[in-house]
């Protein structure tokens, strides 16, 4: 059992500490902010508040060299020299943020790379996410493996009315369950290429159908039931919506920490090399058999 990276372990009691904050800001909002993401996406007034918040928090934590963020264009420099001892912290602050009308689970995705970005997800030393479902959680891999924590606010004396926020191991050592049970494909059936339609064909008459179009919550079903998550490639999108730097690779990294697999439908996400830090990729993940099928089927 390797000693916990003291930078990564503060990163992640930075993320942990602005849970509460953020979920406690989200029913105030749920509004469209009227601007767009670097990627063309319209960005909620959550999504603002939770880079905001999680910006401030990362950036003040010493060894994190670099911030980037699915909502900002540009690295934002924290004062270290990533890969010589600091770190780059990658996330998406707010996943799956359009839940937020329906009121669905939703979360904040965030990878540690000891490389300036764009980098693969091989240079990646730590990932993560929270999750905003009835309970507030945080998955963590790291080298050791991978773990799920319960955040939680605390009162700590009425006197001085201060809150702290308490992470508990649920889980210490989370494993992908072998037998694959639910399944979760994002995007329309005729934007699906034949070949991913053939394979999701097959894949329906076998699994339970478990998708709520908020990546971390439908990559944590898969953590906890077994199965695949992919948002495919599209006939008119090849290289599919999700980021590599903030969201495929995090997650894949996650998943394969817990003995499971992840593809851009050819080669393991984490050798895929991007250009840019808003890179799109097609993310296949989860059960090893399940995404070796896959990428024989889109052979
Ligand atoms: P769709 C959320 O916007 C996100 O980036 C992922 O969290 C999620 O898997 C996907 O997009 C949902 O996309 O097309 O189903 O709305």
């Amino acid at each position: 059992m390797t000693d916990p990276d003291p930078v990564v372990e503060a990163v992640f009691d930075a993320v942990a500490a602005t849970a509460p904050e953020i979920r406690a800001a989200l029913p105030g909002r749920r509004v469209e902010s009227g601007t767009d993401n670097p990627s063309g996406e319209s960005v909620m007034a959550g999504d603002l508040y939770a880079d905001e918040l999680l910006g401030d928090a990362i950036t003040a934590v010493d060894g994190v060299g670099s911030f980037v963020s699915e909502e900002r264009e540009a690295a934002v420099d924290a004062g270290g020299a990533v890969g010589d001892g600091a770190y780059a912290v990658a996330i998406d602050p707010l996943d799956g943020s359009s839940n937020l009308r329906s009121n669905n689970a939703m979360g904040t995705v965030v990878g540690v790379y000891d490389a300036p970005l764009p980098a693969t997800g091989r240079d990646l030393v730590a990932a993560g996410y929270v999750l905003y479902g009835p309970i507030t959680t945080m998955v963590v891999a790291d080298e050791s493996g991978v773990r799920e924590e319960v955040i939680e606010r605390e009162s700590i004396g009425d006197d001085d009315g201060g809150r702290a926020v308490s992470r508990s191991v649920v889980e210490a050592d989370l494993r992908l369950p072998e037998d694959p049970l639910v399944y979760g494909f994002g995007g329309r059936v005729p934007d699906w290429p034949d070949d991913f339609t053939a394979y999701a064909r097959e894949i329906e008459d076998e699994l339970k159908l478990r998708y709520g179009g908020a990546m971390v919550g439908d990559v944590n079903q898969v953590l906890t039931y077994g199965g695949i998550f992919a948002y495919p490639a599209l006939v008119d999108a090849p290289d599919g919506k999700l980021r590599l730097s903030f969201e495929a690779n995090p997650i894949a990294y996650i998943v394969e920490k817990a003995g499971g697999a992840a593809s851009n439908g050819e080669i393991d996400i984490l050798d895929v090399e991007p250009e840019g830090v808003h890179d799109r990729v097609p993310l296949y993940v989860g059960n090893g058999e399940l995404v070796e099928r896959l990428e024989t089927a889109l052979d």
